[in-house]
């Protein structure tokens, strides 16, 4: 089998995310034909690995092996410097239940101010996983340095967006144009190298 995705495939993107969604049909273009896990009632799996690598495959897989379709899977988060890198793989989870990032966001603020850290440095991750079903499965991971900031401001992304300033810009992520935001993200990053893997 040759690893090669075909202008127009069907492929399942596996995230129950709309703001991811919404980013990966932006960043694809067209390429392909689309499915949503949810429209095709696919479970969304535990994610029970340690790395954002680990995470993108076990949900490619799942999704791939459920729906006999080709699969994408993104495995993101933010990390900050001064908290040793968290809240990383555990960034949906810093929103609790109710996936409020207002929460997630507040929770980074306040964990900087405990420890009297003034350096604001963070990165954003994303590890992107194509995989086949009951086949092989190719990951890569892209990654957009830049610095946090207080209170959040815009509204334009999602998750951590509104406290994230890439480097050399001023807006924050949440204040950008979505194709502002495209062009430079982690994701975009992540698939780039994918598109030179598989395309
Ligand atoms: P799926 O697993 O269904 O894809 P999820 O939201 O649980 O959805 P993750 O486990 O990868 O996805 O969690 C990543 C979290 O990191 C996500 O919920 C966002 O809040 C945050 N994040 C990732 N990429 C981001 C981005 O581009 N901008 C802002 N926040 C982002």
């Amino acid at each position: 089998m040759s690893l090669v995705l075909e202008p127009g495939t069907r492929l399942v993107v596996a995230t129950h995310n709309p703001g991811k969604a919404r980013e990966l049909a932006e960043i694809l273009e067209g390429r392909f034909t689309l499915v949503a896990a949810g429209e095709l009632g696919l479970p969304e799996p535990e994610e029970t690995e340690a790395t954002f690598v680990g995470n993108a495959m076990l949900k490619a897989r799942a999704a791939a092996d459920a729906s006999g379709l080709i699969a994408l899977a993104d495995d993101s988060g933010l990390s900050v410097t001064a908290l040793g890198g968290a809240p990383s793989v555990y960034s949906a989870r810093w929103a609790g239940p109710g996936k409020d990032f207002g929460v997630a966001m507040e929770k980074v603020r306040a964990r900087l101010e405990e420890t009297g850290a003034t350096d604001m440095s963070a990165w954003f991750t994303s590890a992107l996983a194509v995989a086949w079903p009951e086949g092989p499965a190719v990951v890569v991971e892209g990654r957009v340095d830049g610095t946090l900031t207080f209170p959040p401001r815009g509204d334009l992304g999602f998750g951590y967006d509104p406290i994230f300033i890439p480097e050399g810009h001023d807006l924050t992520f949440g204040e950008m144009a979505p194709r502002t935001k495209d062009g430079m993200s982690h994701r975009a990053r992540a698939f780039v190298k994918l598109k030179a893997a598989l395309l």
